[in-house]
Formats: structure tokens, C-alpha cells, sequence
């Protein structure tokens, strides 16, 4: 494959061909060709890695448009400081149009970082090191720009740990909790399945390769079923779109198993070998509660509709007529109150059926525990210990950061305060919950908040210092996935541009400042993929930093069947939870969210909201590129809803209206659809300062977590809509 790489580059002259990975948060990690012209530096093209079996040749919209993101006229390429006096907060429509904004002035890399670096001393020294919080997602998932030399550096400070559970933890937690290990039915066999069911999952929007091999098996003979509460394009394009009460996962679940075990369609075999407590679930599913006429009341589905869908699930590659059934859950039904339940509800049913026997059957949520990268040796915990505090440091949950910034420190128990924010590779003033009270936070004047970033983003508009940051392109580093199994070294394409400097880069300078002597700060790119390479699981056998930069992607090492085939949780030897089985207990029991129309009628806000994912961003990323915003038009500041519910409150598609809630308000246009149901309003994620009034989605959104792992809740939101505007702030 390398060879073939420089052939192409020789034919083509003073252009070489580089092997990148796209590292924004996406399950299918895509293999990415970069050309790049010799005499200029000069990315010229992306291509979707031809040779990689799942990326084949292809990169999503947002992806295949990335020039326009990497040579941006609004990339932020120099360190810049916030000017004396000038006022924190939004700085308008001007940051996003190519003019740097005027509140900031630029400044050298040396005197941005002596400056942080005083400031943290400083800080650490009056209010305690744990007063620094750090604050990152993932802008990238390369292992080295998501989590290396960043976690030393704090580490080492003894700065509060950041609890990163804004996105998959509730459902992350339960599928391991169920199967003790994040894995799940191989991308590429989903073209062997009978039933495909998209269980919360918009998967051409946000996975999309994965969507050939559905199609193939649909060519021969599978169906899709989609459930979700939207209809997006995925329910669009599928045979059957159940649009379940938002919230209700666990109910649907249960009802479910209540018809395949009260007719006995159960795979008695594989439960038997492979699963721990089924009696106790087979008596709690078998409760007349969980009968499909109770269930219909709850989720919105009809009785005949649920049996329907259990008995073709039960029977999918039973008869070998058919292959076998498989879910690819999402992360869309653990962003709810009680996701975790549902998630792990959802991850039973492969156990019950045994459809894990069969190439294609199971359930995919996640196949990030396949990849044993030494994260440990990488993030170096036991810094804490050569800290200042000389013990872990507290740890602060990053979905609630309005309150981490407005009332941690209140109460002494608790610790400091926080009197600086350090972020990178996040937006949380655009991608945080409850908006108003992290915005309240951000403002704060005795807070020192330090940005690394490649854009003016929302977040940037609070920073004292700005940081420029590369694309992946200007970077190198190692990536696994959570939607396949190779293993793959981004390359780097192109010198950063600007100033701009990696995450390791950018950290190990800081930690001299800071004057920490440990030599683990000298770490450059390749000492740092060794390290995260070096591992006893036999998974990674023989993947070294050498081979992955010949070969560009390297498939893990799994166990394999008499077929060759990797059959996650066909035999006892794959679980890996306590009891050594799948684990049905506890049964999940369901409950409505708090914030959900069952609960509704208690409040004044009737509607349930789906603040949702656009299918040309990623999450605020791109939102600010013209090209992408344009493929997003069909939905750039509008409120789709239901016509019964546009009827009984007098609003026409066009007309302008308030959303909100008790946290907050936001003005946007009506669009009256069928994407919704009755009962369910939508819009989607946009950056604040490209909004009607400052405020995107988040502004109604809560710091409420889910029931398992601490997660954010962004899907049980009720909020009430009224014609006409909401005040500007
Ligand atoms: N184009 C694009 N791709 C992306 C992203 C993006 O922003 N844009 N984001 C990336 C990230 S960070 C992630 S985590 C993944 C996430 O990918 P997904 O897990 O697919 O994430 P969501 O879009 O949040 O949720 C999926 C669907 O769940 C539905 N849903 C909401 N509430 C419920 C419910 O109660 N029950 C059910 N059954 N469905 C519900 C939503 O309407 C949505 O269509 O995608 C990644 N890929
Ligand atoms: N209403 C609502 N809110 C949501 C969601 C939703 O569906 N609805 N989804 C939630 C989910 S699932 C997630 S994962 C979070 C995502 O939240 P974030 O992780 O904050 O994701 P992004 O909005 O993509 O912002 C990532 C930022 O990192 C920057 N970046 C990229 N690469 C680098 C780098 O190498 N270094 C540095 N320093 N910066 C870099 C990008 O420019 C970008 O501005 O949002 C959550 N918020
Ligand atoms: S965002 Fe996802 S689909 Fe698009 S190129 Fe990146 S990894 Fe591939
Ligand atoms: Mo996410």
C-alpha cells in the first residue's frame, strides 16, 4: 500500500500523497488520502482511503469539503491576548468573517505562554492548583490530541480532573455493564443481515459508512427499521420509521422481550451457556405492564406494530431463509434521563435471541474497547501524586459546568472555586447544557480562561488568551475507532498554518514554562504513539508505530471463528463483566423522564425538544464554514414542529417564535412538518453568535445527568412555543 502511494506521488510529479485520518468525533475514523502539492506545502485534495475496507473510497460531505475548513480566511493562526478593557463576551458577527476580532491583539507564542504560565502559578498558589479546570472533548480522537501530553500537564499541576461524560458515558456504561467490554458486531458484516434496526441512530447523518453495507443487505432481502423520535434521513430512507416517544427506549425494550419470551422465542441454547439472570428478567418482562398494549401507551407504537417487530426480530436468521437480526443502537436514546437503563434494556435483546451466533447478527454500539491503546501510559496518572496536593485531584463533571463555574466553591467542602478555565478541543459555550449559566460562568471577570482552537468559536469569545491549534492534516497521531476495527497513524500533510501548534506541542512547551522537569514533558509525537502502541493485549499483536506508517491501517488482532470470522459474544469467552456472562441483572425497570410529557402536565412547559445533531456539522464544528452552512440551509434557525400543535398555538411555517423553558429562551423561525410528531418541537445545533439572539439550543437544555455515568441529558428538555420574538439579551 505504501509503495503504491509513492508511485502515485512520483507520477504525479511534485505532489506526494499522504495517508491522514480524520479525527473529528465520527465512529468510521476514516482513512483519508491528502495530496499535497511538493513546492508549495499545499494540501490540494482529500480522498477517502480506497484501501480501507470501511472508509472504501469515500469521506462524508462534511469531510470532502475540508479545504474550505483547513485554508479558512477565519482560521485562528496566531496566539492573541484579550486586549486591556475590552469587554468579555460575544463579539459578534465580525469573528466569523475573516476580520480578527478587535477586542483581541496579537501576541508571540513566548509571551502567551509566560502569561498562562504566571497566571496558573499565580492561581494555584492563592486558591489551591484544583481552582484550574481543564475542559476538553473531542475536537480530535486522535489518542494524542484527545488525551496525552494535556492530561501530564495537568496531572503534574494538580489541576481538578475533568469527568468526560457529555457524550457517551450513560450508554457506554451500560453496554459494559451488560458485556463488561465496549465491542460489538463488525461494520463490514452488517451486509449479512436480515433486520437491520437503527435504534436511536441517524446513521447516513452520522455514520454514514456504515450505510453501504446496509444496502447490501438490503439487495438481498434485509429490512431497516428506524426508531427514533425524528424522522431523519435515515428514517427517510428506510423500509419502516417508528417514531417512539422520546424517552420511552426502555418501555419498547421491555415490550419486546414480553412477546419473544411469552411465545418462547427465546434461544434457550445460547441463554443458557451465555447469560446471567434470565428467570428474574423473563418474570419482570412477563408483568402485565410490559404487555404490548401498555407499552403502546408509552412509546407512542402501536400494540400490533410492537408484536410485529418481535416476532421478525426472534426470527430473523432462525430459519436460514433470512439473515440474522442486528441493532445498531446510537448514542441518541442515553442523551435522556434515564438512557442508561434504556441503553442497557437495548443490549439484552441480542442475548436473549442469540442473534451474536451469526456473521452480521448482534448489536453495535461502540467498538472503542477493542483498541488496548496504554492510555496510562500516555496520560500518566501518578503525576498527580508529584503535584502540589499530592493526591488525585477532585473531579468535575463536564456536563455541568454552569454550575461548575457559578457555585463550585460555595461550599468548602467542595473545594476552590474555579478561577481559570483552560479549553481545547471543545465548545463548551456552544455545546455545554444549561447555556445561561455557563455563559454567566465565562463572563465571569475574575476568571482567566485561556482558548486553544483553530476558530473564533463561541468559546473563544470569553478567552483572556487565544491559542491557534492545527487541523489533522498538520498534525501526526495514532487512532483506533468506535465504529470499526483498524488500527491507523495519521500522517501529517502539511506544516501547521500560522503559528499553529499541536495539543503535545503545545502542552509539553507550557510544563517547561511552568518549570516541571520531568522528562515525560520532552515526549514528541513518535516516543508518544510508541507508548500508546505498547501493549500485553494480544489484540495488538505485531501493530507497531513502523507498521502502521507503511501500511496506513492495520486490522486488530481478534479472535477469529472456524470461518475467519470475528463473532463478538457468540461464545462465553467473550464477556467480560463480573459474572463472566452476558448480565441481565439488574432487570431494568422503566420510568419517564421527569422532563417528558408523561411528567408534563405537572409544569407549564408541554412540548418535548430535540436539540439535535446537524448532518453536515459536527456537533458546532463547521457551523461557521459557508459551504457547509449552505448544506445545512434547509434548517439554519428553524423550530420544525407538528401541525396540531403549530394549529392550537396560531403558527404559520415562517412565522417567528420564542422557545423556552425556565433555563432560557431562543428565537427561531417555524417550519411546520412531519418530521416531528404531535407533542415533539425540534432544531438543531448551531453556534450562539451565528443565532437569532446569541443563544442556540443549549440555552433550554439542562445540567440534570443520567441515571447511569453521569451523562448530560440534552434529550428529555421540555420547553412551551409562542409566536412572535424572544427579547435580545
Ligand atoms: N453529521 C454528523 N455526524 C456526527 C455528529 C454530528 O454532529 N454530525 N456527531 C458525532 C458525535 S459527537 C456522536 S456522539 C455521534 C452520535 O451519533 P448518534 O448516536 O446517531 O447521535 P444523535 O444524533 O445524538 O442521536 C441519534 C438519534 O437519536 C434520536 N433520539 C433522540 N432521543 C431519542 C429517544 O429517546 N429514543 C430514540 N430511540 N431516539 C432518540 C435523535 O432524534 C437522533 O436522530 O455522531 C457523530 N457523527
Ligand atoms: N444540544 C446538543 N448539544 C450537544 C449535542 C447534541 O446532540 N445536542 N451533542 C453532544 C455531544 S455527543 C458531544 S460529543 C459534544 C461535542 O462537543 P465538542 O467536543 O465541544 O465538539 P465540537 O462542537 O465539535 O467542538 C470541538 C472544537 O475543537 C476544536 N478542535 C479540533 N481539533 C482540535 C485540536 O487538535 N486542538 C484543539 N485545541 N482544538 C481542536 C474545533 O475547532 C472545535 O471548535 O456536544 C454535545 N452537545
Ligand atoms: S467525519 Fe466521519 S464520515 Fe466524515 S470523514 Fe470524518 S470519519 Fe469519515
Ligand atoms: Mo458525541
Amino acid at each position: 500500500m505504501a509503495a503504491n502511494l509513492i508511485e502515485t506521488a512520483a507520477q504525479l510529479g511534485a505532489r506526494k500523497v499522504v495517508h491522514a485520518v480524520c479525527s473529528h468525533d465520527c465512529p468510521d475514523s476514516c482513512g483519508v488520502l491528502v495530496t499535497v502539492d511538493e513546492l508549495t506545502d499545499k494540501a490540494v485534495k482529500v480522498q477517502g482511503d480506497p484501501s480501507h475496507p470501511v472508509t472504501r473510497g469515500f469521506l462524508c460531505g462534511k469531510v470532502a469539503k475540508y479545504l474550505d475548513r483547513v485554508y479558512s480566511p477565519d482560521r485562528l493562526l496566531y496566539p492573541m491576548r484579550r486586549k486591556k478593557g475590552a469587554a468579555n463576551g460575544p463579539l459578534g458577527y465580525g469573528s466569523v468573517k475573516g476580520r480578527e476580532p478587535e477586542a483581541f491583539e496579537r501576541i508571540s507564542w513566548d509571551e502567551a505562554l509566560d502569561e498562562i504560565a504566571a497566571k496558573l502559578t499565580k492561581i494555584a498558589a492563592e486558591f489551591g492548583p484544583e481552582s484550574v479546570l481543564p475542559y476538553s472533548y473531542a475536537g480530535t480522537i486522535g489518542q494524542l490530541g484527545y488525551g496525552s501530553m494535556d492530561r501530564r500537564f495537568f496531572h503534574r499541576l494538580g489541576a481538578s480532573q475533568l469527568a468526560r461524560t457529555i457524550c457517551a458515558e450513560a450508554g457506554g456504561t451500560a453496554l459494559k455493564n451488560v458485556y463488561g467490554v465496549k465491542l460489538g458486531t463488525v461494520p463490514q458484516d452488517f451486509a449479512h443481515a436480515g433486520l437491520v434496526i437503527a435504534w436511536g441512530a441517524n446513521i447516513h447523518g452520522n455514520n454514514v459508512h456504515l450505510w453501504p453495507f446496509i444496502e447490501e443487505a438490503r439487495r438481498k432481502g434485509a429490512r431497516l427499521v428506524v426508531i427514533d423520535p425524528y424522522r431523519t434521513r435515515t428514517a427517510a430512507l428506510a423500509d419502516e420509521h417508528l417514531a417512539i416517544n422520546p424517552g420511552t427506549d426502555t418501555a419498547l425494550a421491555l415490550g419486546l422481550m414480553h412477546v419473544i419470551l411469552s411465545m418462547g422465542l427465546e434461544d434457550r441454547e445460547y441463554v443458557a451457556a451465555c447469560t446471567n439472570g434470565f428467570e428474574e428478567l423473563r418474570a419482570h418482562a412477563l408483568k402485565p405492564k410490559h404487555s404490548p398494549e401498555s407499552v403502546a401507551k408509552a412509546t407512542g407504537i402501536d400494540a400490533g406494530t410492537i408484536v410485529r417487530l418481535a416476532r421478525a426480530y426472534a426470527a430473523a436468521g432462525r430459519n436460514g431463509s433470512s439473515g440474522p437480526a442486528v441493532i445498531r443502537l446510537n448514542y441518541g436514546i442515553q442523551r435522556s434521563e434515564n438512557g442508561g437503563t434504556a441503553a442497557r434494556a437495548v443490549c439484552m435483546l441480542p442475548l436473549l435471541t442469540g442473534a451474536w451466533k451469526h456473521k452480521g447478527g448482534g448489536l453495535l454500539l461502540s467498538t472503542s474497547g477493542s483498541f488496548p491503546f496504554n492510555d496510562k501510559a500516555l496520560q500518566m496518572p501518578e503525576l498527580m501524586l508529584a503535584s502540589p496536593l499530592g493526591r488525585p485531584a477532585r473531579v468535575v463533571n463536564m456536563s455541568q459546568l454552569g454550575q461548575a463555574l457559578t457555585t463550585l466553591g460555595n461550599d468548602p467542602a467542595d473545594g476552590p472555586g474555579v478561577k481559570a478555565l483552560f479549553v481545547y478541543n471543545s465548545n463548551p459555550a456552544a455545546v455545554a447544557p444549561n447555556q445561561n449559566d455557563v455563559l454567566r460562568g465565562m463572563k465571569r471577570d475574575d476568571l482567566f480562561t485561556v482558548v486553544h482552537e483553530q476558530f473564533f468559536t463561541d468559546t473563544a469569545d470569553y478567552a483572556d488568551v487565544l491559542l491557534p491549534a492545527p487541523t489533522f492534516l498538520e498534525v501526526k497521531d495514532v487512532q483506533g475507532a468506535y465504529g470499526h476495527l483498524f488500527a491507523q497513524v495519521s500522517n501529517r500533510a502539511i506544516a501547521p498554518l500560522g503559528e499553529a501548534r499541536s495539543n503535545v506541542a503545545m502542552f509539553g512547551e507550557l510544563a517547561r514554562r511552568m518549570g516541571f522537569d520531568e522528562p515525560c514533558f520532552n515526549d514528541r509525537e513518535d516516543e508518544l504513539i510508541d507508548q500508546a502502541l505498547k501493549s500485553e493485549n494480544p489484540w495488538f499483536a505485531g501493530i507497531t508505530r513502523e507498521r502502521l506508517e507503511r501500511e496506513g491501517h492495520v486490522p486488530l488482532q481478534m479472535p477469529v471463528d472456524a470461518n475467519g470470522d470475528v463473532l463478538p459474544f457468540s461464545t462465553p469467552e467473550w464477556f467480560k463483566t463480573s459474572s463472566g456472562r452476558g448480565e441481565l441483572l439488574p432487570v431494568p425497570v422503566f420510568t419517564a423522564p421527569t422532563e417528558s410529557r408523561a411528567n408534563a402536565a405537572k409544569g407549564a412547559y408541554p412540548l418535548e425538544f430535540l436539540p439535535r445533531k446537524a448532518d453536515n456539522y459536527m456537533n458546532s464544528t463547521f457551523a461557521n464554514i459557508p459551504l457547509h452552512q449552505r448544506m445545512e440551509a434547509r434548517t439554519a434557525g428553524i423550530l420544525e414542529m407538528h401541525a396540531t400543535d403549530a394549529a392550537a398555538r396560531e403558527i404559520a411555517t415562517g412565522d417567528a417564535v420564542e422557545v423556552f423553558n425556565g433555563r432560557g429562551s431562543i428565537t427561531l423561525r417555524a417550519l411546520v412538518n412531519a418530521q416531528v410528531a404531535a407533542g415533539v418541537v425540534a432544531a438543531r445545533l448551531d453556534w450562539n453568535k451565528l443565532s437569532a439572539n446569541g443563544a442556540n439550543v443549549n440555552a433550554l437544555t439542562s445540567e440534570t445527568l443520567t441515571d447511569i455515568g453521569g451523562g448530560a441529558t440534552f434529550y428529555s428538555t421540555l420547553v412551551e412555543v409562542r409566536k412572535g420574538q424572544a427579547d435580545i439579551r
